[in-house]
């Protein structure tokens, strides 16, 4: 056998700049190159050996370990699984930064390779500087933290180990049943240590991305199920986007009548202005997606977790005999609500299922409603699209100016307050790739390095990054990676002073909004929505903040600046921040749904014990769906 003496380290980066994927015939390299931050956890390990194979694995300076992660698992997402990256991180607060973006990339089912370094596995030198050293157990590190959140974890104690864990990490992160994040520990002494590796595990590897379907059985089932529906109804999430079903989605829907919802990895599923697109479904849903599912007696769904947003905290289904059919390729989700396990890819299972239903139509008359309820909503839409409100906008009418302006092909980002149940009611999606909302793990934080990734991923298209304040202002790092790495992001940083979603959450459960401004403290308070004399809002000036990371930065006072700026901006060629302070109070309303956050059951605040009786009703109409 043919071998080759290389560290560790080395002995990885050449392994992973070999893999490959192949799906429909089309063959690409998996790993698109490798985010990192050096400390002395990596640094002479993998460090040196992304030096040495800078030609076959390209390296990325990031600047904050979480928002490589983030970085990493956009760039997933825009490639619909098919690509991703590797992040290698030093160890101790290096690693851990990454945690947090390891449950985003999980529970979003995104592969990202994490390469955390690690302490010592022979331990001579210990306790190593920022090493967690824990008294009852000596195998401990703070990496153990990675397999809570990994869908496959292993730690590299001697070289030889490599071999099946790369082999191991290779098969989850393509398998799109299993995907997410994948942990491989590497302790700092181990990357450095030379081995004797076999030829053959550098040769190039294909791994094959299928196409799986559902037992033919189980199609005539659905399909008997389907015929048999009165009211049925789609519910499409990211798994139609991912496999690439869009097309297929619109020839099943146009050839049965059966209207479509969607989620928020969903939205993009249909273009808003389908007949039978109602637009989003659930807690931040569009009232004709809420009245629909409301009514309807069988549901598919097509690639979705079912969410607490989907379902409205499983209030949205209230036809006392809704039945579910999931197509999923987990079966794991293909499961929930008792559903009839389609497990499968979405575009396959959907063109089998059209076939086994055989020219089965919907009544006219359900076919005519949802085409009816598509055209109220937009009605809705322009409405709040074009509200006059003032001295400040609402926002709604910022997200109407981006998204006129923008092209369909351009993308839309955003993941945490009170612009993604905005954006998932107004947005008009017009692109399969257009709408990139993290809802999984809703983390303040991720729109910047998303914007990024989602940059590397398709240079082709603008990529509008929607940030509040707060998301802004806990992590902004990336610009910095934009400017140096020539990725040109437009970020839209839509500033209230403060965290308006969850004050309007607080409101809602008895608490004016206690600690959400941004106010200085004064007679004792932080700030309540009902003070009269509150303190004075803080001297945040973001912009300058983000220009001094090396952003151009374009102030705007109303909706006709934004306009400008945005049209400054496109023709652009490094990243630009556009600044605009908006209404706090003027929010787009709830559509007949409900979101289950529990309110305290005793208090000595008469606001509290009204919010509470309010959710005791609320909570009534939770179904389990059984
Ligand atoms: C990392 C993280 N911490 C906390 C939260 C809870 N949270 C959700 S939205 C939000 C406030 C967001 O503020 P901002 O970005 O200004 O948006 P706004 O609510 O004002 O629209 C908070 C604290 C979260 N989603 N992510
Ligand atoms: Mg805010």
């Amino acid at each position: 056998m043919d071998t080759v003496r290389l560290t560790m380290a080395q002995a990885l980066v050449r392994f992973l700049a070999n893999q490959h994927v192949e799906r429909d015939g089309m063959e690409q390299r998996f790993f698109a190159g490798c985010f990192g931050i050096f400390g002395h956890g990596n640094v002479a390990g993998v460090g040196q050996a992304l030096q040495q194979y800078a030609d076959d694995l390209t390296y990325y300076q990031a600047r904050n370990e979480q928002a490589m992660v983030h970085a990493a698992a956009a760039y997933a997402r825009q490639k619909n699984r098919l690509q991703a990256f590797a992040c290698t991180s030093s160890i101790g607060p290096g690693a851990t930064n990454m945690v947090t973006g390891a449950a985003l990339a999980t529970i979003n089912r995104l592969p990202v390779l994490l390469l955390p370094g690690d302490v010592f596995a022979t331990r001579v030198p210990d306790p190593v500087l920022q090493k967690l050293e824990a008294p009852h157990d000596g195998d401990l590190s703070v990496n153990d933290s990675f397999r809570a959140v990994s869908r496959y974890w292993d730690r590299i104690n001697r070289p030889e180990q490599l071999v099946p864990a790369a082999l191991a990490a290779m098969r989850v992160l393509t398998n799109l049943a299993e995907t997410g994040a994948v942990t491989l520990a590497l302790p700092q002494d181990v990357q450095v240590e030379a081995y004797d590796y076999p030829e053959e595990f550098f040769e190039k590897r294909v791994w094959r991305v299928g196409r799986p379907l559902p037992e033919s059985e189980m199609i005539e089932r659905a399909a008997a199920l389907v015929q048999n529906a009165e009211r049925p109804m789609i519910v499409s999430g990211g798994g139609t986007i991912y496999s690439e079903a869009t097309g297929t989605l619109k020839s099943f829907v146009e050839m049965t009548g059966i209207p479509v919802g969607e989620t928020q990895a969903g939205k993009g599923s249909m273009p808003y202005d389908h007949p039978l697109a109602l637009g989003a479904v659930g807690a931040t849903g569009t009232l004709s997606a809420n009245r629909a599912a409301r009514e309807a007696d069988l549901v598919i769904g097509v690639g979705t977790r079912w969410s607490d947003f989907t379902t409205a905290s499983k209030t949205a289904f209230q036809n006392p005999s809704v039945r579910f059919v999931n197509v999923n390729v987990a079966d794991f989700d293909a499961a929930k609500h008792e559903g009839m396990r389609l497990v499968g890819d979405a575009r396959s299972t959907l063109e089998a299922l059209s076939e086994a239903l055989g020219g089965y139509e919907v009544e006219a008359g359900y076919r005519e409603a949802s085409e009816k309820a598509n055209r109220e909503w937009d009605t809705e839409v322009e409405r709040l699209y074009a509200l006059e409100h003032g001295p400040l906008p609402a926002q709604s009418t910022v997200i109407g100016t981006v998204n006129s302006f923008s092209d369909p092909e351009d993308v839309v980002v955003c993941a945490a307050g009170s612009m993604p149940g905005d954006l998932h009611k107004l947005w008009r999606t017009r692109d399969p790739k257009g709408y990139h909302v993290e809802y999984g793990y809703s983390c303040m934080g991720y729109e910047i390095p998303g914007g990024l990734g989602i940059k590397m991923a398709d240079p082709s298209r603008e990529v509008y990054v929607m940030v509040g304040d707060g998301s802004y202002l806990m992590m902004n790092s990336e610009i910095v990676t934009s400017i140096q790495e020539g990725y040109k992001l437009t970020v839209i940083l839509v500033d209230n002073s403060g965290f308006a979603s969850i004050g309007a959450l607080s409101r809602s459960v008895g608490s004016q909004g206690f600690g959400t401004q941004y106010r200085y403290r004064k007679n004792g308070s932080i700030g309540l929505d009902t003070e009269e004399e509150p303190g004075e809002t803080l001297p945040v000036d973001l912009a300058a903040n983000a220009q001094s990371l090396g952003a151009s930065v374009i102030r705007t006072q109303d909706v006709a600046e934004l306009r400008d700026a945005l049209s400054e901006a496109k023709g652009a060629d490094r990243t630009v921040v556009i600044h605009i302070a908006v209404d706090r109070y003027e929010g787009v309303p709830d559509y007949e749904s409900f979101w289950d956050v529990p309110v305290a059951e005793v208090s000595e605040t008469k606001t509290v014990t009204a919010a509470r009786e309010e959710y005791a009703a609320n909570k009534e109409a939770e179904r389990r769906y059984l």
